[in-house]
């Protein structure tokens, strides 16, 4: 056998070549990638990819929950590119600012809620939430409670993959490669679906939902409050499998954080910039957090930019009894990543996207969702806005799950990519995060492949 030569390569093999040799991927077995080479994704426009083999793939991801305005938008190439000429980088440590900066601050401090007005900014979520843990435990030691140090966070919670932020998170995975840092907790999520199959009895939503919520007031006694500094949650979890709670869940967290006076921290790095059919997942469930972690969505991920809202509340304390913060990055602030965001915010109001999301695409999303429920592998439909998630089971009328190793999500997965489809599996979760752009007709072809790699993942397995 004769060895190729670079010329007898195809692109797609020169690039899976040295992406093999040479490119470690996050969460990703680096084994298995040498087995099956990664597919290389080339170039984009609208909701669809395009394959180094030409093939096109609807986007049901936006990327990894981020292109929220979807691919190609000449707007905020054009920002990025006047930006980078007229000034590609300056800092915000000392004394200094840029318009961009600026700019973005008083932007978002008019599209979040009316309580919060300041925006730190960071490079990406998990930045954001080391700067979240900062923030927390500066505020309770200005005001004497250096004791108050304890976060509380949610079993299976996704609040990024530096060491703190994943300690708040609540993977086991990634707590076993890392461990958690001090003074981080985890209680329940509210799972409804899950535990209803554990159980094998009827489980009443609203009940379960309240009795989660619960567990937190019992963590806080448990500790004593004179240690709880915060509770910290996703609206609706993300990563951990689009975990729509029940409606009585946060209803009830929101009085128990009032009554302890501990801060509430939702972070809003998926739910944020139009996800749930609302600005932020704040707005969608009526909460008021303290402090408000975004990334993602920001730039619809054209650039990387990440920052906390702070509320009024802690700023007067920051501003009136703190003294220096010490914390910060090279990037917070970069003018070319907040020139994009502004582009992006501006497109949003332009064009409507969150009322659109909400009036109509979103509605339609979630109707025609719920009809992939008919198929005998789903056993639950769940969502909000433009996120959903189908629950493959083993036997719907009883909620039996399939065993874990038959690995069926990941399965279903693989249909879904091979046909040109992008649906994440989380666990036996079928998730999706579509760009909020997403047209009516993109959504029928979505559901009529999701039905179709679901037919094939039922044949594969029967
Ligand atoms: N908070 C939430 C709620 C997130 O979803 C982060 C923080 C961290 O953001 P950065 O920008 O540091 O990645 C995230 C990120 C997945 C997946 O597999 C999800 C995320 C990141 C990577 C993979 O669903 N979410």
């Amino acid at each position: 056998m004769t060895q190729a030569t670079a010329t007898d390569l195809s692109n797609t093999e020169k690039w899976q070549n040295l992406d093999g040799a040479h490119h470690l991927h996050p969460f990703t077995n680096p084994n298995d990638l040498l087995q099956k080479p990664p597919r290389i994704i080339e170039s984009a426009q609208g909701v669809y990819l395009t394959d180094s083999d030409g093939n096109e793939l609807l986007d049901m991801m936006a990327g990894l929950w981020c292109v929220n305005m979807g691919y190609g938008q000449e707007d905020l190439i054009e920002a990025a590119s006047a930006q980078i000429r007229q000034l590609p980088y300056y800092n915000a440590f000392f004394k200094t600012s840029t318009p961009p900066a600026a700019e973005l601050s008083a932007l978002l401090a008019e599209v979040t809620p009316a309580h919060m007005r300041h925006a730190f900014f960071t490079s990406s979520g998990s930045e954001a939430n080391d700067t979240v843990l900062r923030l927390v435990w500066r505020y309770w030691d200005i005001l004497g409670k250096p004791e108050k140090r304890v976060v509380i966070s949610r079993k299976n919670a996704y609040h990024g993959s530096t060491i703190a932020s994943s300690s708040l998170g609540g993977m086991e995975d990634m707590h076993k490669q890392g461990g958690v840092i001090p003074d981080i907790v985890h209680v329940e999520q509210p799972n409804w679906f899950a535990r209803r199959c554990e159980l094998g009895t009827d489980l009443d939503r609203d009940g379960f939902g309240r009795q989660v919520a619960q567990s937190i007031a019992d963590k806080i006694e448990e500790l004593g409050v004179d240690r709880v500094a915060a509770f910290i949650a996703e609206p609706i979890q993300g990563a951990g499998g689009v975990i729509v709670p029940p409606d009585s869940y946060w209803p009830e967290v929101k009085k128990i954080c009032e009554h302890y006076g501990i801060l509430l921290v939702a972070d809003e790095v998926i739910c944020g910039f139009g996800r749930t059919g609302e600005w932020f997942g704040t707005d969608y469930y009526a909460l008021k957090p303290d402090l408000m972690p975004i990334a993602k969505g920001l730039s619809s991920g054209y650039l990387p930019i990440g920052g906390v809202m702070v509320a009024d509340k802690i700023m007067d304390v920051l501003i009136n009894q703190g003294g220096e913060f010490n914390h910060g990055y090279t990037y917070s602030g970069h003018p070319v990543c907040a020139a994009v965001a502004i582009a992006n915010i501006r497109l949003m109001q332009r064009e409507n996207i969150v009322q659109t999301v909400r009036e109509s695409t979103a509605p339609y999303l979630q109707k025609r969702l719920r009809e992939l429920g008919e198929h005998p592998l789903v056993g639950e439909v769940r969502g909000v806005g433009m996120l959903g998630a189908l629950e493959l089971v083993r036997n719907k009328e009883n909620f039996i799950k399939f065993d874990k190793d038959i690995g069926v999500g990941a399965i279903c997965r693989d249909y879904c990519f091979a046909n040109n489809l992008v649906m994440r599996a989380v666990g036996d979760s079928m998730i999706i995060s579509p760009p909020l752009i997403l047209q009516h007709g993109d959504i029928d072809v979505f559901i009529e492949r999701a039905w179709q790699c679901l037919d094939l993942t039922q044949k594969a397995i029967a």
